[in-house]
């Protein structure tokens, strides 16, 4: 899939970090006006849903999230970028087909152990998504941890990594990586929605915006709208990874799995 889709104008349904939680991507979907269709989804009004990244991991349900998301981009109703989890988990599933051994996470583990055949097309597929999405004339950029503007439009394997992976000042002295503040050096003209970073509330810098709600982590799953920025949100149904955060909630609507 090109990344570089000006033609493209939405409307959209742009959804922040997944990560496993599948009851309540159905739950936002359906309040956005999705119905279920053939594994898949499709809105009656024709909107294109946009995947921030980071589909898997940390969550409970990674295998249901990928088979809904790849559904999507199949059949034309979806478009994704990666996040720096589907690619390591990618990457897993290449260098040990039968599943690597040592330390993991229960998210990989779950991918890890379905049928080889679906192991592959999970492979193939991360591995097709563009870095980025560059959409609507070149008014809308959407990277999982961000991309700034010189990287626009540039789809060589640095920027993809730069999209995906972030990029870092230094390393803290216990190892912990120092991410790179882009989105306050951000000057463009272009939105930039993105992920990977989790906060509480979606938060605007700079035309940037982070809708990483943290679902996995007992916050919410973020969808903005694009062009009318609205945001929608649903509640994480139960913790799903350790955390000490927000307070379980009761699920929101759930369409029929
Ligand atoms: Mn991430």
């Amino acid at each position: 899939m090109s990344g570089d889709r000006p033609e493209l104008s939405g409307p959209f349904d742009i959804v922040g970090d997944v990560h496993g939680c599948h009851l309540e991507l159905e739950s936002l979907l359906s309040r956005l006006g999705w119905r279920s269709e053939s594994g898949g989804a499709e809105h009656a009004e024709g909107r294109t849903a946009v995947f921030v990244g980071d589909l898997v991991d940390r969550g409970p349900a990674s295998v249901e999230v990928l088979r809904l998301v790849m559904a999507m981009v199949e059949a034309g109703t979806a478009l994704a970028v990666p996040g720096n989890h589907d690619v390591r988990l990618s990457e897993r599933l290449l260098r040990s087909p039968r599943g690597a051994p040592g330390r993991t996470t229960r998210g990989l583990e779950e991918v890890e152990a379905q049928p080889p055949l679906f192991r592959a097309r999970v492979a193939r597929f991360v591995g097709a998504l563009p870095g980025h999405l560059r959409l609507d004339g070149g008014r809308l950029i959407v990277a999982h941890a961000g991309l700034r503007e010189s990287l626009h439009g540039d789809f060589s394997e640095a920027s993809r990594r730069v999209a995906v992976f972030g990029e870092h000042t230094g390393a803290e002295p216990g190892g912990r990586l120092i991410r790179r503040d882009w989105a306050a050096e951000y000057r463009g003209s272009a939105r930039v929605v993105h992920g990977h970073t989790r906060v509480r509330e979606p938060r605007w810098r700079n035309r940037t915006i982070d809708i990483d709600t943290g679902c996995a982590k007992g916050g919410r799953l973020t969808a903005l709208r694009y062009p009318e920025l609205e945001l929608v949100s649903v509640p994480a149904g139960r913790l799903h990874a350790n955390s000490a955060e927000a307070p379980a909630t009761s699920p929101g609507d759930v369409v029929a799995a």
